[in-house]
């Protein structure tokens, strides 16, 4: 008998609240999946038949989800990697929970009908500077591809969800658990090999060790292969022009390793646990490594032992 999210959540004994968020935050990634297959909206700067200036589909999820998480009335503030500032939640609605989110991630990928995807953490707590992403009580991501999925974890293990054929999320893989050992790498920011030769002979490593490259550009598409194959490594260094990389801690990096390290796997910025990093500005970036532990250890190594 098919288990839906939400017993799947009331199962495993999730706060009340938390479970209807979650349950929330599934509902409203239907909405943002009729938008981008509808082909309603163009992206930034098409205009529709009334002449009015189009949202970009990044814009709208954005708007769908700030208006769905405060009209849930269980978040206490939100911040999102399309808004500059923190969103407080108007008193009357406030819950007490922090949602932290990438409403839809690799966004530029959509018009070549690349999978992409959304990424959620949640914290309780009534602000985000400060928190380590080991605080998070929850994290998730939603995968628009050709079936809409899920992959969540409350700390009580890794779970996929599918969207069935009457709407409703059912369980279709329960405490997803990686291989200490990758088959599969996704190498991001190659463009650093010409100038970080650490980088260089690490990719050199996986293609002369016959690894099988697997990387998209969507972070949500890669890190959800890694889950589902349960075995895979994504990196993403920094180099010259960008010491501190492109990810996210906040938004991308920290709900990321808490799927990846709740089903065994790690994940670090090369040298510190990803969810140790404390959140000191919305838009902090970092490095990171992050999959099968065997292999995230060998790239800490290969980027900061003098030995290699
Ligand atoms: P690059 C998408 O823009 C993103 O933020 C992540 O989803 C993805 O892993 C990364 O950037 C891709 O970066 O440098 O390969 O385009």
């Amino acid at each position: 008998m098919p288990i839906s999210l939400d017993k799947h959540l009331r199962d495993s004994a999730v706060d009340h609240d938390l479970r209807h968020l979650i349950v929330k935050i599934a509902v409203t990634a239907k909405y943002v999946h009729h938008a981008m297959q509808t082909g309603d909206l163009g992206l930034a700067g098409t205009s529709n038949m009334y002449g009015e200036a189009q949202l970009a589909l990044d814009v709208l999820a954005n708007q769908l989800f700030v208006k769905e998480l405060e009209d849930s009335h269980y978040a206490t503030c939100l911040a999102s990697e399309e808004m500059e500032e923190e969103h407080t939640i108007p008193h009357e609605k406030r819950g007490k929970y922090a949602v932290v989110f990438d409403p839809l991630d690799g966004s530029s990928l959509v018009d070549a009908n690349l999978a992409i995807g959304s990424i959620f953490g949640i914290y309780e707590s009534d602000d985000i500077i400060g928190l380590k992403g080991d605080q998070q009580v929850a994290s998730l991501i939603v995968v628009y591809g050709p079936r809409l999925t899920l992959i969540y974890t409350t700390k009580n293990g890794v779970h996929e969800c599918i969207l069935n054929a009457v709407g409703e999320f059912i369980v279709s893989r329960e405490n997803i658990s990686l291989d200490k050992k990758a088959k599969n790498f996704a190498p991001g920011n190659l463009r650093a090999v010409s100038s970080e030769k650490k980088y260089a002979a690490l990719v050199n490593y996986w293609m002369n060790n016959h690894y099988t490259l697997r990387y998209s550009g969507g972070m949500v598409p890669d890190i959800n292969h890694i889950l589902l194959k349960e075995q895979g490594v994504f990196t993403y260094p920094g180099y010259e022009k960008l010491p501190e990389g492109k990810l996210r801690l906040l938004y991308e990096c920290a709900p990321m390793a808490l799927l990846v390290e709740q089903a065994g796997g790690r994940a670090t910025d090369g040298k510190k646990r990803i969810l140790d990093i404390a959140v000191e500005r919305l838009d902090q970036r970092t490095p990171i490594f992050i999959g099968s532990e065997d292999d995230v250890i060998l790239a800490e190594k290969m980027m900061h032992d003098e030995a290699y």
